[in-house]
């Protein structure tokens, strides 16, 4: 799925504002069939829960609707339109005056609607987009919704963030020519100085292709004739962590020598490998310094904003971080546009996160449920679990910042049914992208012991919290119980292992001379705790603190206005931690 932008053969209009808005039940049935009769407007991109002083809408379960008019350009005869939704959480539907064009399930990757046949050039069309908040056992990310005594209903969920809902990303409508190119797949490789391109060009009919590849000032440094094909770049320059460089695959569709439609891509040439118990970016062993991180922000919720999308790339720069994972859900496109142009690594993560009931067990990790069972996680989670890995990979496959698929977070991988559950999903991944490692995030409950998956995988993603939910406020224990724990993976299977979360809730301005939890001292000692004994371990290629910065969950009695093991505050200022941080990542510069 390509990312709309303007050539010269498409347009693209961007629809993003303040838009009415209402809740389900306050205006009628069928509030698509005609003008949204409601004094609220809501701002896109945005979750809508946190714009509203009524907790009846910051706590609604089901839908709610945004509206507004849409003035199709006056040039666009003969064109298609397309009408782009680049996120709707959890499920959206689209309607053009009372027509329904699209519907989609899944909050965190795009969906489109061809509706040429609703709309006429030079003229305006209502736009209505339903968007609903439910979370069921089928749903990626699980949840459950249950009534109360009072006859509300109330979603609960098993993730650890708050469920934020709406049009978090923008809406845009683009024109594209009656033939067009759909899709373009771009996989390199290295030839000692020479790139290797391998390209794929979908059209939307058969028709004539050709392709050029430009270099960052626009020279042509390789053109071939073909839908598909392997383009050379002679003297290339590598794309690497911390030194992007990217060219454009300029794809023409020809008709009788006139060029009908171009859309350039961007790609890196690189390449990633696994091999033993090293991660190798062009062959070099690579070490990952940097976090797991949210979309949240106050008011905008999980709304995209490039203000933050800037100064959150400006901290983890100056903290020495060169990478982050995008937990728990695939990010906006704009992200990895960003970390694709400043060679920032990224391990793309689906939503599959709290497909775990055993959580539900509190620390005992003793399941209350089974977590796959017919009536739990069963066959149609994975069924949608499977649509959210190939949307994943189809809008995400060629940004070269990202080196890895994160299949899930903290699944029940000890518990049984795991495997029978997760090897088809990794088959499915490998089938989608060949080029790239898989993995998951491991739970605590999952050990090297117990644990029924991690073979599958090429590496071994591991969360741990000691020091913080288990030794609470003993480092010295905590330290032992890592480095016991982290030499038996190492030894059970020989992968490479990115701790993949470690943290401790920290409240700014909390200070003592002892190991108290909360405190930034605390923090900082936890983390120093950790980075000794992955240091002690050659099989550790990676530390992703959790979290960049604080953020906002459900309540809880472990929750303090959310979960606050940010490095930096949700206005994003350094705790005591982010100094220390920034001096031993600076010093390690990707190698440990
Ligand atoms: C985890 C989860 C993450 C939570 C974190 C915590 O293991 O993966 O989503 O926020 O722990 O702070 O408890």
């Amino acid at each position: 799925m390509l990312k709309p932008r303007p050539t010269a053969t498409r347009e693209l209009v961007n629809l993003d504002g303040v838009w009415k808005f209402a809740v389900e039940g306050t205006v009628g049935e069928t509030p698509w069939t005609g003008p949204l009769d409601t004094p609220l407007e809501a701002a896109v991109p945005a979750s809508y829960n946190d714009l509203f002083t009524d907790s009846a809408i910051r706590d609604h379960v089901g839908w709610v609707w945004y509206q507004r008019q849409v003035r199709v350009p006056r040039g666009w005869e003969g064109d298609r339109a397309i009408l782009r939704v680049d996120a709707a959480t959890h499920r959206g539907r689209v309607y053009v005056d009372g027509a329904l064009v699209a519907e989609h399930i899944g909050g965190y990757t795009p969906f489109e609607a061809d509706i040429t046949d609703h709309i006429r050039p030079g003229q305006e069309f209502r736009l209505t987009i339903g968007v609903n908040n439910e979370l069921t056992n089928t749903t990626i990310p699980p949840g459950r919704i249950t009534v109360s005594q009072d006859g509300r209903r109330t979603q609960t969920y098993l993730h650890d963030f708050y469920n934020y809902a709406g049009l978090a990303r923008s809406v845009w409508l683009y024109s594209v020519p009656a033939v067009h190119i759909a899709d373009i797949t771009v996989v390199t490789g290295l030839d000692g100085t020479t790139g290797t391109v391998d390209y794929e060009v979908t059209t939307s009919m058969t028709a004539p292709v050709r392709v050029r590849v430009l270099d960052p000032s626009g020279d042509e440094v390789a053109v071939s004739d073909g839908a598909s094909g392997t383009l050379r770049i002679e003297d290339v320059t590598p794309w690497r962590p911390g030194a992007a460089h990217l060219y454009d695959l300029v794809a023409e569709v020809m008709d009788a020598g006139d060029v009908v439609d171009t859309y350039a891509q961007p790609f890196g040439v690189r390449t990633v490998e696994v091999r033993g118990a090293q991660f190798l970016i062009n062959g070099e062993p690579f070490y990952f310094t940097g976090f797991g991180k949210h979309e949240d922000t106050p008011v905008r919720g999980k709304g995209h904003d490039d203000a933050y999308l800037v100064h959150d790339f400006q901290l983890m720069e100056w903290a020495g971080a060169n990478s982050f994972r995008t937990s728990h859900y695939p990010y906006a496109e704009e992200v990895l546009d960003f970390a694709d142009r400043h060679g920032i690594v990224v391990i793309d993560e689906t939503a599959a996160v709290g497909l775990n009931l055993a959580v539900e067990g509190g620390l005992t990790g003793a399941p209350v449920r089974p977590t796959f069972s017919p009536d739990t996680i069963n066959d149609d989670t994975r069924a949608a679990h499977a649509r959210a890995i190939r949307e994943l990979i189809a809008r995400d496959k060629n940004h070269p910042s990202v080196v890895m698929w994160c299949i899930a977070n903290e699944p029940s991988s000890n518990e049984e049914g795991a495997r029978e559950y997760f090897e088809p999903l990794l088959e499915l991944t490998r089938k989608l992208d060949p080029t790239r490692p898989v993995c998951y995030a491991a739970v605590m409950f999952a050990t090297s012991d117990n644990d029924r998956i991690a073979d599958l995988f090429d590496v071994l993603c591991i969360n741990r919290y000691y020091g913080w939910y288990i030794a609470t406020g003993d480092l010295a224990t905590a330290e032992r119980y890592l480095e016991g724990d982290l030499r038996g993976w190492a030894a059970k299977f020989g992968k490479p292992i990115i701790m993949s979360e470690y943290g401790a809730d920290t409240l700014q301005g909390l200070h003592s001379v002892w190991d108290q939890p909360w405190t930034e001292e605390y923090q900082a000692a936890y983390l120093a705790a950790y980075h000794r004994t992955f240091d002690r371990i050659e099989e550790v290629v990676g530390e992703h603190i959790w979290n960049f910065a604080d953020f906002q969950t459900s309540n809880g009695i472990h929750r303090v206005d959310g979960n606050r093991k940010g490095v930096f505050t949700r206005d994003r200022r350094p705790k005591a931690a982010a100094r220390a941080l920034r001096a031993r990542w600076r010093g390690l510069d990707g190698r440990k």
